[in-house]
């Protein structure tokens, strides 16, 4: 999809009750339709018209109401435009009568995610995620409709026809190439559990950054790894995790991994889809949430991140130990007086733009890491250099004297992660130490 015409439709509730946490209310208006201007805008297209519309009650077979739909149509040139874009959720049923009152393609919210995720995919994996978002997506439309036609049957949903046999088969061939997608995706599956065990072995601590799409933390993973990686005033600009090492003194490193933004209404399928990137967040030792101070609605971007972590799996005891709040983009605001988020026991402020904080951010994450390390004090026969070697290689060595007290013994103190420590004893087992 490129260079199109795009007409927006932005649904407004009046009722609460038909908000299902994902379409538009009041008090998210603003934002949310900017947020939606920018999604059209991702499709590489332009905004062409845009009209805000209240609903009290969606149809069900329209989703407007006709007065709506011929206002639209007469005041509107549609002819000018390539593509309709509804904010919202559209019923199979809804989503084929809008296009047949007027005369356009249209696509609704989830489709629309779908979609520029589908643009955005660059790796193997993320490819075959999409695509398996897609096929799940076309799946429901495919089942909710064939139930559709059996209810104007009359209920008599024994009696086959060629609609019928149609859809039957449209419905296994997607069924097939699911299937043959989700086995590809296993054994992706398989290679990232042996990349994360191995990662795992080499003992560094894993940060992830994670939040809101366009929140910075593209910019703030560049900064700190001097990587290159995207960064663009776009939604979704980041689709495939991407990893780097960084450095502190001591030798010491951790990794650090940039992820995918979240968004509101996330479309399921795509979060199913996207489980094994995701699942890399689980292997993350520390989150580091990114914010955008700027956003008027930050406050419901954080808890919707927050929320987005419970729902694929994280714990409570694990947030709290793991979240380190990073509020970006402070050179744009610096008022957070009103902002109300869980688990603030660790933040910071920062501006990646203007290189503000990020220090301070390498400080806090260096004492998180010191913290893990311990600092041990070794005995070790002199010219032992198998031991040596291996302090060095896996420890810092900060002192290496031989013992005022007995001259056959080095004392090499060092500060060690516990993992390591324990591959020492195990190692080395007749080697004495003590802590510091
Ligand atoms: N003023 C200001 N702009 C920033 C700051 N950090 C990032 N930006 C801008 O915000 C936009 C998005 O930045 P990214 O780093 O791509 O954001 P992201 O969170 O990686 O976005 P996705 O990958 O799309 O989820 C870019 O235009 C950045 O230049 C900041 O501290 N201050
Ligand atoms: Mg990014």
């Amino acid at each position: 999809m490129n260079n199109y015409n795009i007409f927006l439709l932005l649904p407004i509730f009046k009722n609460l009750k038909f908000l299902q946490n994902e379409i538009f209310n009041q008090e998210n208006f603003i934002s949310r339709s900017a947020e939606t201007r920018s999604l059209g805008e991702a499709l590489n297209s332009k905004i062409f018209y845009e009209k805000i519309i209240n609903i009290s009650i969606p149809k069900s077979s329209l989703f407007f109401s006709s007065t709506v739909i011929n206002e639209i149509i007469s005041n509107f040139n549609l002819d000018l435009i390539d593509l309709i874009i509804v904010d919202c959720s559209l019923s199979p049923v809804q989503h084929r009568n809008l296009e047949k009152a007027f005369n356009k393609k249209i696509i609704d919210r989830t489709q629309l995610i779908i979609e520029i995720f589908g643009l955005r995919a660059k790796t193997k994996e993320g490819k075959l995620q999409v695509e398996l978002a897609n096929l799940s997506f076309q799946k429901t439309r495919l089942v909710r409709s064939w139930t559709h036609l059996e209810r104007q049957r009359g209920g008599l949903s024994k009696v086959g026809g060629p609609g019928e046999s149609q859809l039957e088969l449209d419905k296994r061939i997607i069924d097939t190439k699911i299937k043959q997608i989700k086995n590809l995706l296993i054994t992706v599956k398989k290679t990232r559990e042996l990349q994360r065990r191995r990662r795992k072995i080499n003992s560094k601590l894993i940060f992830s950054l994670v939040g809101y799409t366009n929140s910075g933390k593209s910019s703030i993973f560049n900064n700190l790894t001097k990587a290159e990686v995207l960064v663009k005033d776009m939604v979704f600009a980041t689709l495939d995790t991407k990893m780097s090492l960084v450095n502190f003194p001591e030798k010491k490193q951790i990794i650090l991994t940039d992820t995918v933004g979240f968004i509101s209404a996330l479309p399921t399928e795509l979060i199913t889809a996207f489980n094994a990137s995701l699942e890399e967040l689980f292997s993350a030792d520390f989150l580091l949430l990114v914010h955008d101070l700027s956003n008027e609605n930050v406050e419901n971007q954080a808890n919707l991140v927050i929320q987005t972590l419970f729902q694929i799996g994280f714990s409570e005891q694990d947030l709290e130990t793991k979240i380190i709040h990073v509020f970006n983009k402070q050179d744009l605001n610096s008022d957070t007086t009103d902002i109300k988020i869980k688990y603030m026991d660790k933040f910071i402020y920062t501006s990646a733009v203007e290189k503000n904080g990020l220090a301070g951010l390498k400080q806090l994450i260096f004492n998180l890491l010191e913290k893990n390390f311990l600092n041990i004090n070794f005995s070790i026969p002199l010219n032992n250099q198998s031991i040596n070697s291996w302090l060095y290689k896996n420890s810092y060595v900060y002192d290496n004297k031989i013992c005022q007290i007995d001259f056959e013994i080095n004392k090499i103190k060092v500060k060690i992660s516990s993992v390591n420590l324990n591959k020492f004893k195990s190692k080395f087992p007749h080697i004495n130490f003590n802590f510091i």
